[in-house]
């Protein structure tokens, strides 16, 4: 190897053990090398940081799914139908496992870059933290502290990014600096750098496994929830009559997509329910207890309804309300199985988390349609609007009829037994008030003179809305136009416009439904068995 003309050849590849004792040739592998593992140790760390943080928040935020579900709606039907195709049910761990990979070549990348030149890989890791969010926050069921999630991802990620290169740095400077005089920093910069790998590789692996743990079952779950198919009504729901949807800009739609409806329960994290194990049972002042699992409840004939639910703590205007089409067993039907016994005048629904409910025995065995219900839209339920299954009670509040992940009827007597929200100041029996609200256009809006198009929508479930009016300035209630409703059980539209000078306005609404009954305009608050009053906006025409 030695030739005497080696002499004047420059000295050994820096990356070659041969190279003896100058701090770059203590690194056996190029320093790029480790920079990229730098990378992937401080992104791996990062994302697990984030997905801990997304699974205690609750499973439904993760950063990594989010962004898979962004790809899923972004790429043409045609690459999905060729993913199912190639990969069948695997299609979803293909596309996490790309996703995987492309994270990683990224936070490898970030490290050589990083390594390069300060402040590089934290910009590139900042720019994965912001597709993250952006992925998070307009796809999370969950509302805004989503964005925690790859927040804490990002953030994670670029300090053990700079920890991890400034050690290396130390240890094999990417621009050499001159020989240095006096003791070597090599093997010390070399320990630290390995440790501060290993520690990180270590914490990534951890935090991931931790994730795992915590997410199997919603995993599960969700996996059952998207490879099932909801059976078909046994007999069609009504169908949507025209007339029923006012074109109005800003109105609210007749029916709620599943992504914008309101969720309101004491659940801090999802159940996570799998269908398989599940059980419903029927227990109590019955002639037989009746215990159904998922694939029996299934078979049952199923109806589908559209019932607008609200809940109790909605203030006059607000948007705990929503509209959506529920398939599902008639409750009636479960219970006549089970032969509730004279003298019961209660049904305490409980869910799995341990939640209850009391509805009134006859609101679940009288003609409307009070469901065992599995659908929602034409989806499963989502996990957070109860799946597997939910109860659904077209006049009553949620909080004393929508059980989510329903466990169990028990046929009781409200003076035996008491539901969660009973004791916490809330009253034991929870019929829908009669409302109405505007949602056009928005309190404090200025808007043109000229004819202004007030709209929204009213509510008065099972007895159904006959009139809405508004009023200005607490003049005389002038009527609007009302749309035609889905059913009784539903909201429904209301549109009006009314000719406004320059000036400022109050605009109220009132509903009077089909019983000829006008809403109070006396003012109530949500407790102890919700609002009242007028919804009352400020308008400015000028
Ligand atoms: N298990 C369980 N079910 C529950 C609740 C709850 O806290 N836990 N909240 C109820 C209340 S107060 C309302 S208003 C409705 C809301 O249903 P949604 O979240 O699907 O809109 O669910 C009801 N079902
Ligand atoms: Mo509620």
């Amino acid at each position: 190897m030695t030739t005497p003309s080696s002499v004047d050849q420059p000295g050994p590849h820096p990356d070659t053990p041969e190279a003896g004792t100058s701090t770059r040739a203590r690194v056996r592998l190029h320093p790029r090398w480790w920079a990229a593992a730098a990378g992937l140790a401080a992104g791996g760390a990062g994302i697990a940081a984030g997905e801990l943080t997304a699974g205690l928040l609750s499973p439904l935020v993760s950063p990594v799914t989010a962004l898979g579900g962004a790809v899923i709606d972004a790429v043409p039907p045609g690459v999905k139908d060729l993913a199912v195709q190639l990969f069948g049910m695997a299609d979803k761990i293909v596309l996490i496992a790309t996703i995987g990979m492309v994270a990683g070549l990224l936070a490898a990348l970030a490290g050589v870059l990083e390594y390069r030149r300060t402040g590089w890989g934290l910009a590139l890791a900042g720019l994965a933290g912001a597709a993250g969010l952006t992925a998070v926050v307009t796809r999370a069921q969950a509302g805004p502290q989503a964005a925690l999630a790859p927040i804490v991802a990002a953030i994670v990620t670029m300090l053990l990014l700079r920890a991890l290169i400034r050690r290396l740095a130390t240890w094999a400077p990417s621009t050499p600096a001159p020989d240095r005089q006096g003791v070597d920093p090599a093997p010390l910069a070399r320990r630290s750098f390995l440790n501060a790998l290993a520690g990180t590789s270590i914490a990534a692996v951890v935090a991931g496994t931790v994730t795992g743990i915590l997410t199997r079952a919603t995993t599960v779950a969700s996996g059952f929830r998207g490879s099932m198919t909801l059976p078909e009504p046994a007999t069609p729901p009504q169908a949507i009559p025209a007339g029923a949807t006012l074109a109005l800009d800003g109105i609210s739609p007749l029916v709620t997509p599943n992504t914008d409806f309101y969720r309101i329960d004491t659940a801090l994290a999802v159940p996570a329910i799998d269908p398989p194990a599940w059980k419903l049972k029927v227990t109590g002042m019955v002639e037989r207890e009746v215990e159904i699992d998922f694939a029996t409840l299934l078979a049952k004939p199923m109806i589908e309804r559209h019932v607008t639910i609200a809940c109790v703590s909605n203030n006059v205007g607000g948007d705990l309300i929503g509209n959506a089409l529920w398939l599902g067993w008639p409750v009636r039907e479960l219970l006549a199985m089970a032969g509730p016994k004279a003298g019961a005048d209660m049904v305490l629904s409980t869910s799995n988390d341990g939640w209850t409910a009391s509805t009134p025995l006859e609101a679940l065995t009288d003609d409307r349609d009070a469901l065992v219900a599995v659908g929602m839209n034409g989806e499963p339920l989502p996990l957070e609007h109860g799946f597997p299954v939910r109860m659904i009670v077209p006049g009553l509040y949620g909080f004393v009829s929508a059980t989510k992940w329903l466990t169990e009827l028990k046929v009781t007597r409200f003076a035996d037994d008491t539901a969660y929200w009973t004791p916490r100041g809330w009253s034991d029996h929870g019929p829908i008030k009669t409302q109405s609200r505007i949602d056009v256009p928005r309190s404090g809006r200025t808007v043109q003179p000229g004819t202004v198009q007030f709209g929204g929508v009213a509510w008065a479930q099972h007895r159904g809305i006959s009139r809405v009016e508004l009023r200005v300035n607490r003049g005389p209630w002038k009527q609007a136009t009302l749309a035609t409703g889905i059913s009784t059980d539903t909201w429904y539209q209301w549109q009006l416009g009314l000719d406004l000078t320059p000036g400022d306005y109050e605009v109220q609404v009132r509903a009077t439904d089909t019983t000829g009954q006008p809403q109070t305009e006396d003012k109530a608050p949500v407790a102890p068995d919700g609002a009242a009053g007028y919804h009352t906006i400020s308008v400015k025409v000028g």
